[in-house]
């Protein structure tokens, strides 16, 4: 396989994203390699999932669903109605690995599941969930400094908070709720018991 240039996907994400979705991007990439550290997981692995993971982010809601649509991928029908806040990641993964040359399957998969989560998510998935909501430059999430500091010792329960709020936003604001959202929440919900 051939070795994935870092500078490489920095370039072709600043030339991909808009100034602020990059700034988010290489935010993301770093935080996702700090948990990596904390956690014993590889941190070039997450550093390429974190500079990915939102490389689908400012394609046009059409070409996200064709992207998914040609590669056979499953859509709900809240992803058709919602396809920049969800269908980004299933189309971003895509891209991954067909535009910018990832195969590890891990990576790929952390990438899909990066907004919804999944129920018995790898500890790579957890990392670029969670990075994702705490990077520096997010600011107007809920219990931030709390989940900021359990990001660093407890994965799981890190995840069930920030999905925990993320259904009390959505619910709050009227949002449609993603089947696998719910499905994630009550994993996790389920073994924290
Ligand atoms: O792409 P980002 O903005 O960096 O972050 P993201 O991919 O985690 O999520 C994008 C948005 O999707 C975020 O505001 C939370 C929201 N989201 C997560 N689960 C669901 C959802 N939105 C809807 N409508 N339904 C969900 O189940
Ligand atoms: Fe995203
Ligand atoms: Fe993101």
């Amino acid at each position: 396989m051939k070795t994935i240039s870092l500078k490489k996907l920095r370039k072709a994400m600043e030339s991909e994203l808009n100034p602020k979705r990059y700034e988010h991007t290489l935010a993301v990439a770093y935080t996702a390699a700090n948990l990596a550290m904390v956690h014993g997981v590889d941190t070039r692995n997450a550093t390429i999932a974190g500079m990915l993971h939102d490389c689908a982010k400012c394609l046009p809601d059409q070409k996200l669903i064709s992207i998914c649509k040609k590669n056979s991928l499953d859509i709900s029908e809240i992803e058709l109605h919602n396809p920049s806040a969800l269908l980004h990641a299933k189309a971003g993964s895509v891209l991954a690995h067909k535009k910018y040359g990832v195969n590890d399957e891990d990576i790929l998969n952390a990438i899909k599941y990066h907004t919804t989560g999944r129920p018995n998510m790898s500890k790579l998935e957890k990392i670029l969930y969670i990075a994702d909501y705490i990077e520096p430059d997010r600011k107007h999430a809920p219990n931030l400094a709390q989940v900021r500091r359990m990001a660093y010792q407890d994965l799981d329960k890190t995840l069930l908070k920030i999905l925990d709020d993320t259904l009390s936003y959505l619910n709050s604001t009227g949002g449609q709720i993603d089947p696998m959202t719910k499905k994630t929440y009550e994993y996790y919900n389920n073994i924290s018991k």
